[in-house]
């Protein structure tokens, strides 16, 4: 059987209204990467996966709840999509909208974008329109206009995007044959540690799977969750959960709280270096997507979390080629030489 996308694979476990009209660009279906060497540098005896959302069509988790969103707006006959974004979403309702024939409105934070992203909503004609001003400003101004005019909602807050995200832990479980016992993952707007969760339990009732511990992840600078208010002026270098007012904190303190999880926060040092380590175990993802893993490690060290004997998921949820310009910064250029062989060969022996 060909593999036609999450909706095909798992639609019949997504509560979708009937007029849903699947548009997918065969999304999901990611690979679950064991990663031994990162397990070692955590201290061993733990069997570590790496669920890779990059692999998605435009690079980011987001296309799971996008396909959803988009597929019921299509069915229902709306003819434009709107939604604020860090990035990934804006590339992801960019690409949806434009399989379906839709126009596509995206409001992003100006400058705190990564390249990658932006190129991506502007090649799939999305009307990329720049605030000067946060994520979290965005927002309120998408969730306002949307009452006014005919332009579904494609931000998180829709709750077909939680359906379509909760596939990934439907695949999670699949692809291990049960539920892993720790699950980490960076934590922004919220959309997806509640969707994990929603999907985790599902397979608890329905497939009698465990239920696991999940650990959320938030950016020092950007901690909202871990700071038990909201933060005016978000900073971090994993631009993709820069983000001050998560629209679904409340779910995410929940599923973490009711996991016998919790949510932590690592500093942009910590993302980076695990951002690397990724890197050199031949996994590159964009910053926002190491910070899972980050906060394992810093849990793991501090003795509050103990892994041993243990299954682990990481879940990476967008690819490095999206923001190649943070490792122009954050690491050593290529070197530049004449084209001369002495030249190679000093270089090569120095
Ligand atoms: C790579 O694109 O919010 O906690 O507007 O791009 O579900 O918000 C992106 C979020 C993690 C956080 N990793 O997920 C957006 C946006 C990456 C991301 C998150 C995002 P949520």
């Amino acid at each position: 059987m060909s593999y036609a996308g999450v909706l095909a694979r798992y639609g019949h476990l997504l509560d979708l209204p009937q007029h849903t009209a699947p548009v997918s660009l065969l999304e999901g279906n990611t690979p679950l990467i064991p990663v031994p060497r990162l397990a070692q540098s955590l201290g061993g005896g733990v069997e570590l996966f790496v669920k890779f959302e990059g692999l998605n069509p435009t690079g980011s988790f987001k296309d799971r709840g996008m396909t959803a969103a988009i597929s019921e707006a299509a069915g229902r006959g709306a003819q434009a999509v709107i939604c604020a974004s860090t990035g990934n979403t804006a590339a992801s309702a960019a690409a949806y909208a434009a399989r379906a024939g839709m126009r596509a409105v995206v409001l992003i934070p100006e400058g705190k974008v990564a390249a990658g992203k932006l190129a991506g909503a502007v090649a799939h004609g999305a009307q990329v329109v720049q605030i000067k001003g946060s994520f979290d400003q965005a927002l309120a101004l998408v969730v306002e206009i949307s009452k006014k005019l005919p332009l579904a909602l494609v931000n998180s807050i829709n709750p077909y995007r939680i359906e379509g995200q909760k596939t990934a832990a439907f695949e999670v479980c699949d692809a291990l044959g049960q539920a892993p016992d720790w699950l980490c993952l960076p934590v922004g707007n919220a959309g997806n540690i509640t969707a994990y969760w929603a999907g985790f339990q599902q397979y608890h009732i329905s497939k009698n799977t465990a239920l696991p511990h999940l650990l959320g992840v938030q950016a020092a600078g950007s901690a909202p969750l871990v700071l038990g208010q909201a933060v005016e002026h978000p900073e971090t270098v994993a631009t993709a959960i820069r983000i001050g007012r998560p629209a679904r904190g409340e779910q995410a303190l929940q599923a973490a709280e009711q996991s016998g999880g919790r949510i932590v926060a690592v500093s942009d040092r910590q993302i980076l270096d695990m951002q690397l380590g990724l890197a050199r175990e031949g996994i590159w993802v964009e910053p926002a997507s190491a910070a899972g893993l980050a906060g394992l490690a810093q849990e793991i060290n501090g003795g509050r979390i103990d892994v041993k004997g243990k299954i682990v998921v990481a879940v990476c949820t967008g690819h490095g080629l999206k923001d190649p310009d943070i490792v122009r910064e954050s690491m050593e250029p290529p070197q530049v030489i004449p084209p001369e062989l002495r030249a190679l060969e000093n270089l090569l022996l120095r």
